[in-house]
């Protein structure tokens, strides 16, 4: 029993140690739902898709419960649970009717409230097709500032409910992300994989979309991965014709103003003869922008159907009619419809469609609004995000480990559900992007923060396939420790002042005054128990040097800092030496650039990267001028204009000045229109060297000049947007005074064909990370000193994305091949995994293949097909300078045989 692991995920359902696992029973009938449900069209006119639907943000002005309820409708008129009651009472009116729905967040909730007799009714109308789910994730994800493996978990939370409730009929088969501000490609690569047959949004750049116009290109094929081979990642991908908004004069929600069809024809105001005329030439433009004879348009928006009695009867009557007109020899038809019935009559046109290789990133609405700043904004909410998200993976392994029938292991107090919801309700695009009230960022902290709660670890754990070994850093009172490990050899340990900047920000809160650094090292999915003790020896740690040491330097990597400026500077070693001070195990050098700028540069022995620890805060407005703190380094790599940074945290994106891949960029923000999100690194190269910068958050960063990479750290802002949110992004911090933020950059200076074998295990290691708990008084004799849950650990090339309890019988485990088609000789090859002999303590007795979000038996799936131009396409992406030929890269081809 092994699976062959050379793409984003193999997703498998592993039944663990119980014998006689119940056959799956055979796929249920879809009832008329699907595409089979789709209204009739007129091919010999066109077909106006009208899309009743709601955008219902899971948090944004008001909290995700402010807006389920309809609570604080003074900040803005909003309620969802009226929304979902009002649209099903319209919906069992009329059976030609329909309505999507977009956020398992919401529609969870509401479900649960209901008696069963309405719950006959919407299942009814799902297997009817009338409600049709589109997404279907909790939230309707951010794409700039979140990573993938949030994203699949929040995707797998709402579809897991959707099919568990409504089975296959609750399906999504349309991803729809018609709000976030930008668009990755990484999002597409996912949706792809999770057997989307299609992808709409609204918001892209003004001048690409101006492009697109006037080429008819709104429509095209995402190929959304350089390592996939097609067409495994590609996507049909559309383009809305007016964000996600009705056309201009037809909005008869309650929010609305615009006229109702008065169709009385005694009255003065009869107006049906206008309203058709407009109709009908508004259908006849809109048309002109796309290829086939359907056009689709959203009917709704912000939270609008509370009322929903206003939109059908004026939808009723427009569609009556306008298609009255056809006997007249009108050509345009109007229907009710959704997103799938109009992706189906796309398919069904069976035309080739243009291929779309990067992404929509940055996205600006003008020539100077470049939604770029949200890549940084909340530094600290996107840190927090960061951080659950790894307790999210250990608390779900640790229940695995616990065993099948408890939910509290025996290492923890494991009950991941309340983190797993808080951690999907983070991924919306409005939370973890930054773009909320300061009331709403504070709502999401909170509900991560009660996830913790139900997620104590009682162990330093490693959630990470493979032994990993880590600097410690413990804040302590004493000057001199020791540090044993399970067997009782003592560890190399070092006690080091804590610095100035940390001393400011911690007031009077806590003691400390040293810290106590050791290097650790955890065994794969596993623990491993030190013991640190104070020594009566009470001797003052080594004395800080006075002014700047002018350099460190360990086996890898020299640092120098210009003794005036204090500024840094950094080399590759060429060949290792050897140095006095082998057991020290870090230098560091404390910089302040200002009283709210200060830096921690430090090299651990044994590190090939550098650790740059900043601490930014509070951002001084006295002068009335907001302010964006980046941090800077210039190397002397000669990048030509040219940087990468990475999508969602997974495959890398050629980046260029003042440049986009699809159309002439008329650039008018030098600065703001060169940033791009980056989840968890940047890099640039030539062809000697490659410097690597990664992050332990989402930020913005760019290149603006050769040899330069830079990364916004923090801002504060004393003017709104006026984009909505009606508020500066001014965080007051806990004191009022601004909020003091800090954060870690790892350097890695390395020859470029080398640079992913370091970057990749050092990102995962970030955003993986081990997590650490401590226990004072003497160790219980039966204490556990170390643990693995893995038989050995999995090849550098293998990422353990996922490992948690699927049911009582069942263990959903997702391996990831992390390693990018071309950027590594060693490790971009496929890889082979035993999984009889991959845990320690479970026994795998079966093992299904499932997509990626874990809704679709491998058996079952099927997408649409969707011709493309241009078969062959080159890339110059991946950290090698030759042209990658897509379509045939060997290592992208299923070279290991699963059995
Ligand atoms: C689609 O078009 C191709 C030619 O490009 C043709 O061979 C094929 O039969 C068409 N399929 C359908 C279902 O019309
Ligand atoms: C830590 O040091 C401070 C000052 O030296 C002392 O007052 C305090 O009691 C110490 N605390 C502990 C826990 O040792
Ligand atoms: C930098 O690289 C470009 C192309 O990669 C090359 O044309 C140029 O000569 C290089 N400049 C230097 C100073 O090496
Ligand atoms: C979806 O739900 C149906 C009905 O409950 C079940 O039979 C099927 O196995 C589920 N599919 C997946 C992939 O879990
Ligand atoms: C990881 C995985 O197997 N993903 C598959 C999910 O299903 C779709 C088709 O429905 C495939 O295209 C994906 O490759
Ligand atoms: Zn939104």
């Amino acid at each position: 029993m092994a699976v062959c692991v050379d793409v984003l995920a193999v997703v498998l359902l592993l039944r663990v140690a119980v014998l006689g696992f119940p056959a799956r029973p055979p796929p249920q009938a879809e009832s008329s739902c699907g595409y089979k449900s789709c209204p009739a069209t007129q091919p010999s006119m066109l077909n106006v898709h009208l899309v009743p639907h709601t955008h219902d943000d899971v948090g944004w002005l008001k909290t995700v419960d402010q807006y389920y309820y309809g609570d604080r409708n003074d900040i803005q008129h909003a309620g969802v649970q009226y929304i979902l009651d009002s649209v099903l009472e319209q919906l069992l009116a009329d059976p030609t009717r329909r309505f999507i729905y977009v956020e398992t967040a919401f529609f969870f909730r509401w479900w649960r409230q209901q008696d069963s007799a309405t719950r006959k009714a919407v299942t009814m109308l799902v297997n009817e097709g009338r409600l049709e789910f589109v997404n279907g994730g909790w939230c309707m994800s951010d794409e700039a500032t979140t990573h993938y493996s949030a994203v699949i978990d929040q995707m797998t939370l709402g579809l897991r409910f959707l099919n568990d409730t409504f089975g296959a009929c609750g399906r999504p088969r349309v991803a729809w992300h018609i709000d976030p501000f930008g668009h990755a490609r990484e999002h597409a690569s996912m949706f792809a994989q999770m057997g989307y047959d299609g992808f709409f949004f609204g918001r892209l750049d003004y001048q690409d979309k101006a492009r697109r116009i006037r080429d008819k290109d709104m429509e095209m094929v995402w190929r959304a991965s350089e390592s996939l081979t097609p067409p495994t990642a590609d996507l049909f991908t559309g383009v809305l014709p007016n964000g996600y908004n009705p056309p201009a004069g037809f909005c008869w929600d309650q929010s609305c103003n615009d006229p109702p069809i008065r169709d009385d024809p005694n009255l003065e105001d009869y107006n049906v003869d206008n309203v058709v005329k407009r109709f009908i030439e508004i259908a006849n433009d809109q048309a002109k922008m796309y290829r086939t004879n359907h056009i689709i348009m959203t009917m709704g928006s912000d939270f609008q159907y509370e009322n929903a009695n206003l939109w059908y009867k004026n939808m009723d009557k427009l569609i009556r009619y306008v298609n009255a007109k056809q006997s007249q020899g009108s050509k345009v038809n109007v229907l009710y419809s959704t997103p799938s019935c109009y992706l189906q009559g796309l398919h069904q046109a069976n035309l080739t469609w243009s291929v779309k290789m990067d992404d929509f990133f940055p996205y600006a609405d003008g020539p100077h609004d470049f939604w770029t700043g949200y890549f940084t904004s909340r530094p600290a909410l996107k840190r927090y995000e960061r951080l659950s998200n790894s307790l999210l993976q250990v608390c779900n392994q640790l229940e695995v480990l616990g065993g099948p029938n408890s939910r509290k292991g025996p290492y923890g107090e494991g009950d991941s559900d309340t983190l797993q919801e808080a951690m999907s309700v983070a991924q919306h695009h409005d939370a973890v992007s930054g773009t909320e009230k300061q009331h709403v960022a504070n709502d999401y902290a909170k509900r991560l923060a009660r996830g913790w709660a139900h997620c104590e670890t009682l162990v330093m754990y490693n959630p990470l396939s493979r032994m990993v070994s880590w600097p410690v850093r413990l804040p302590v009172n004493g000057s001199d420790y020791m540090v044993l490990q399970p067997h009782g050899q003592v560890l190399d340990s070092q006690v080091i002042p804590v610095s100035k900047a940390t001393r400011k920000i911690r007031g009077d809160r806590g003691y400390a005054v040293n810290e106590l650094v050791f290097r650790v090292q955890a065994p794969p999915v596993g623990f491993r128990t030190y013991v640190v003790s104070q020594m009566s020896r009470q001797h003052p740690p080594v004395a800080p040097q006075p002014g700047t040491p002018l350099s460190m330097e360990n086996q890898f990597i020299r640092v120098t800092f210009d003794p005036d400026t204090g500024l840094m500077n950094t080399n590759v070693h060429q060949h290792n030496r050897h140095l006095t001070y082998c057991n020290s195990v870090v230098q560091e050098v404390q910089q302040e650039f200002s009283p709210w700028v200060s830096q921690v540069v430090r090299l651990y022995w044994g590190s090939r990267e550098l650790e740059l620890e900043w601490t930014v805060g509070p951002i001084p407005v006295e002068d009335s001028l907001g302010k964006e703190v980046i941090t800077r380094l210039d190397t002397n790599i000669n990048s030509s204009g040219y940087f990468y940074t990475d999508s969602n945290g997974r495959e890398m994106l050629e980046r260029r000045k003042d440049f986009r891949p699809t159309w002439d960029l008329k650039q008018s923000e030098p600065v703001a229109g060169n940033y791009y999100p980056i989840n968890s690194r940047i890099y640039i190269k030539d062809k000697v060297n490659q410097l690597t910068a990664v992050t332990d958050r989402s930020q913005g960063a760019s290149s603006l000049q050769d040899g330069s990479l830079e990364i916004m750290l923090h801002r504060r802002l004393l003017y709104d947007d006026v984009r909505g949110v009606g508020e500066p992004l001014s965080e007051p911090g806990d004191d009022n005074k601004g909020l003091v933020v800090r954060g870690r950059l790892l350097l890695a200076l390395t020859p470029p064909k080398d640079a992913a074998d370091i970057h990749r295990p050092l990102a995962e290691a970030l955003v993986l990370e081990p997590l650490l708990a401590f226990q004072t008084g003497e160790l219980h004799p039966n204490t556990i000193l170390e643990f693995s849950g893995l038989q050995a650990s999995l090849p550098p090339a293998v990422h353990l994305l996922t490992l948690s309890q699927w049911d009582q019988e069942s263990v959903l485990l997702r391996l990831e091949h992390q390693f990018q088609v071309t950027e590594s000789p060693t490790n971009s090859q496929p890889v082979t995994v035993n999984l009889k002999k991959l845990f320690s303590t479970l026994e795998v007795v079966g093992v299904s293949e499932m997509n990626l979000s874990a809704n679709q038996w491998k058996d079952e799936m099927n997408r649409f097909d969707w011709k493309t131009s241009g078969g062959i396409v080159t890339f110059s992406t991946g950290n090698t300078n030759e042209k990658g030929i897509f379509g045939m890269c060997q290592s992208c081809l299923h070279k290991c045989e699963v059995f």
